[in-house]
């Protein structure tokens, strides 16, 4: 439960709220993705279109994340092309999130912290790329994104392209179902990863429709089970790198994160920049496609709640 505490910290975007108030759908978009998950400029143009795919769909946008402090819900068209040219963003997840609020800081929401603050707002519908999960050598490294717990505990739906290939996706499956979990694969069989259509691992559910996604949800709220759901929405067939082929960057760029000795919050941004170097930008490309597709989703979802 958000505490009426919370508001004076929100700014809630006009659109948004007036969407809100009249229960029409709205969904949430991460930052992270903006400020360390892709380069200028091609960061703040996939922002500005996966908000405008929401729109088209019907649905109203609302990109989240904390500019001086303050917890937008919803951002300008120049307050989010402000964010996308920010190089000193922090990268915020449930941890720092509070810090950034009280130390007045700007910074991308992480699946993590979007999901609570979308949750504040009253948001039940989140689109990403692909979340945070167990990294591959997490059995030393102890490396398990917060995005995991927050799952668990906060009640949003989020359309994802599973979890990201650099991680341990069968670990990753393992921790969710642990924790409560439900997984749904949109239309498949398998579980997608990310780049690639296909990950070596079944999907725990699948459904067909983002009717059946809603009433899932509407269902779990029904029958008092808290927490929130993932979607694995695998990456259109024109748009994706097989997986046999991403298997090798990955390789090299997790090579490249031990050899410079790279940690902590520092992973994922790295290891995604890296694949784009490696593949010439083409992961990139497969990245905005995934959003896009995941935010087309999310809206039929946020439509049907
Ligand atoms: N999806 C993308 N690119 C990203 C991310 C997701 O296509 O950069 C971000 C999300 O914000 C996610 C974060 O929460 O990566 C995971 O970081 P970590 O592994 O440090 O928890
Ligand atoms: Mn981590």
């Amino acid at each position: 439960m958000t505490p009426e505490s919370a508001r004076p910290f929100i700014d809630v975007h006009a659109p948004v709220a007036k969407a809100l108030a009249a229960g029409r759908p709205v969904v949430a978009l991460e930052s992270t993705i903006i400020t360390h998950g892709m380069p200028y400029p091609d960061n703040g143009a996939m922002a500005a279109n996966v908000e405008k795919i929401v729109a088209d769909e019907g649905a109203v946008p609302a990109t989240i994340a904390v500019v001086g402090g303050r917890i937008k819900i919803g951002l300008s068209d120049g307050e989010r092309e402000s964010l996308a040219m920010t190089g000193d963003a922090m990268k915020l997840s449930r941890a720092d999130l509070a810090f950034a609020v009280a130390e007045g800081r700007t910074g991308g929401t992480t699946v993590a912290a979007t999901m609570i603050a979308a949750h504040m707002a009253g948001i039940r519908v989140f689109a990403t790329g692909g979340i945070g999960g167990v990294h591959k050598g997490a059995e030393t490294s102890f490396d398990i994104s917060a995005d995991l717990d927050e799952l668990a505990r906060t009640p949003v739906i989020v359309v994802s392209a599973g979890a990201k290939a650099i991680l341990d996706i069968e670990k990753t499956l393992e921790v969710l179902e642990t924790r409560g979990v439900p997984v749904i694969a949109h239309r498949a069989e398998i579980m997608p990863a990310f780049w690639s259509r296909q990950s070596p691992f079944r999907a725990p559910l699948t459904l067909d429709s983002a009717d059946k996604i809603a009433k899932l949800f509407q269902t779990r709220r029904e029958l008092g089970l808290d927490g929130g759901m993932l979607v694995a929405n695998p990456v259109p067939q024109n748009d994706e790198i097989p997986a046999g082929e991403m298997a090798g960057y990955i390789e090299a760029a997790q090579k490249a994160a031990q050899v410079q000795n790279v940690t902590g919050k520092a992973v994922t941004p790295f290891l995604l920049s890296k694949i784009l170097e490696l593949t010439g930008g083409r992961s990139l490309k497969t990245n905005i496609a995934l959003v896009e597709n995941n935010a087309r989703l999310a809206a039929q979802i946020a439509k049907s709640l």
